[in-house]
């Protein structure tokens, strides 16, 4: 049976390699072509892309949704939804997930990825639902990683969870490009022979194993492989769409994909990416099996690398890196991910520089030990616990029943500042207060290019900032600026 293909250009590919930085502009004269391939989906929106659009782009995340889609005839719209955390860093309130996914179905999105960081179903239920109900496919996902607790019988138990919440597929969502073939293999099997739904298997190439996992699991009979046209391929990106095209073509897993016409698309990005070679980061680029070790996805190493030199304290890099894993087991074993790689990240460099353990903790870390995230994967030591929260008690219900409703709330407030011309402006405003009012008045411009153009070196470390979960921590009179990009 032929696999299908998702090619991630439009979102993923960019946000692993160049911050997030694709332009609709770019996009829009290709759509028809990526549309006439025959792909199973184009993903185009979520993750990062909200956050950057208006950020840095000074474009609206609505329209860009609205333009791509009155391209795409054929080819399913899909996007990336962090669960409870929709596109955002925190959880919002059930009214707020529930017209957010009505809105982005209404704009477009045909199939709704949905995750949790670490991986309770809880803060998936709702987004879920809703995207039933509106007649989307959902693809439940599985944050994959690596650590005691993570074996192929709880990896089943939760894809189980998804099915009776009637998602129509499920997706391997291996954002730190740790599968190795074996347990792509493994994985796939137990998945395709315990829980009858097609399996989509997401994986970025950060260790360099990406393309043999994807040989395996096509032998184990995954149903979907999630790629990404070669200029935006490799390094922290997904493998190349015409090098899995023509790896399978002479199999009986053969996508059917017209290769000619892939590279002639893929020759459009070429010019693309040398507009942005820039910001493109040298280290996203290479291949790290440290990964393997430290867990520390390539998006987020290099913005550990920048963080460290604002505080002069690049020396400081490899404790970090022996930090991270003892952080991120002391917390359960999150898969690192947004947010939890923001958390572990942050605390790991907290610990070293301050050059006492949690002698730093910030707000987010503490709400994660709350129980405020879901529930850990692994249960916290009482006293880790007791460290980071003291005397409080952990939560046990799902968070979000915790959130009062807060979009009449928000949208009054949106409103009385005279910011909102349609109804998606109230959503933005909600999952942006701190800018969205600037980029809805039209007060903000487009990031400049130039300047960065100019002054770098080709082979420069970037000094782009991706788009941080900015932590200001102030120390004995000291401002400490601690800074996680989100992983793809
Ligand atoms: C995001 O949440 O932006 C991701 O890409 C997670 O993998
Ligand atoms: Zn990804």
């Amino acid at each position: 049976m032929k696999v299908k293909i998702t090619e991630t250009i439009l979102r993923d590919a960019h946000q692993s390699l160049i911050a997030t930085r694709m332009r609709t502009r770019n996009m829009l004269p290709i759509v028809d072509k990526l549309d006439e391939v025959g792909y199973y989906s184009l993903e185009m929106w979520g993750g990062a892309t909200f956050d950057s659009s208006i950020r840095y782009l000074n474009e609206d995340p609505w329209e860009r949704l609205r333009d791509l889609k009155k391209h795409m005839k054929e080819t399913p719209a899909q996007m990336l939804l962090r669960g409870q955390n929709l596109v955002g860093y925190r959880h919002y309130s059930d009214d707020v997930v529930e017209k957010f996914v009505k809105k982005a179905h209404e704009n477009g999105i045909d199939i709704f990825r949905v995750f949790d960081a670490v991986n309770d179903v809880r803060n998936m239920e709702k987004a879920i639902t809703v995207a039933k109900k509106e007649g989307a496919h959902v693809q439940g996902t599985i944050a994959y990683t690596i650590s005691p607790v993570h074996t192929i019988d709880k990896y089943v138990e939760l894809a189980t969870e998804l099915a009776e919440l009637e998602c129509d597929s499920l997706c391997i969502k291996d954002m730190a490009g740790l599968i190795s073939p074996q347990q792509a293999y493994d994985l796939v099997k137990a998945l395709k022979s315990e829980v009858n739904l097609p399996v989509d298997l997401h994986a970025h190439c950060t260790s360099g194993m990406a393309p043999m996992s994807y040989t395996a699991a096509c032998r184990a009979g995954v149903d979907i492989l999630d790629t990404a046209l070669s200029p935006f391929a490799w390094g922290t990106s997904q493998p190349p769409t015409e090098s899995i095209v023509a790896a399978l073509a002479e199999t009986k897993r053969a996508t059917g994909l017209d290769l000619e016409l892939i590279s002639e698309i893929s020759q459009y990005f070429k010019e693309i990416k040398e507009h942005y070679r820039c910001i493109l980061d040298p280290i996203s680029e290479q291949v790290d099996t440290n990964v393997l070790l430290y867990q520390i996805p390539g998006g987020m190493l290099s913005n550990l690398v920048s963080q460290l030199k604002e505080q002069n304290a690049l020396d400081k890099f490899n404790e970090v890196l022996k930090e991270m894993p003892l952080v991120r087991a002391e917390l359960g074993y999150p898969p690192l991910v947004t947010p939890t790689s923001q958390i572990v990240g942050t605390q790991a460099v907290l610990n070293v520089l301050m050059g006492e353990r949690y002698k730093v903790i910030p707000k987010e870390v503490k709400d994660y030990v709350r129980g405020l995230y879901g529930r850990p994967p692994q249960k916290i030591s009482a006293e880790i616990i007791a460290k980071i929260i003291g005397e409080d008690e952990p939560i046990t219900c799902r968070p979000a029943d915790l959130l009062q409703p807060e979009y009449e709330k928000m949208k009054k407030e949106a409103e009385e500042m005279g910011i909102i011309k349609k109804e998606e402006d109230i959503l933005t405003y909600i999952l942006y207060p701190a800018i969205a009012p600037a980029f809805l008045k039209g007060e903000l411009e487009e990031e400049d290019l130039t300047p960065i153009m100019e002054k770098r070196h080709p082979c420069a470390t970037a000094d782009v900032s991706g788009i941080p979960t900015e932590y200001k921590v102030e120390v004995d009179g000291e401002v400490f600026n601690v800074k996680v990009n989100p992983v793809g």
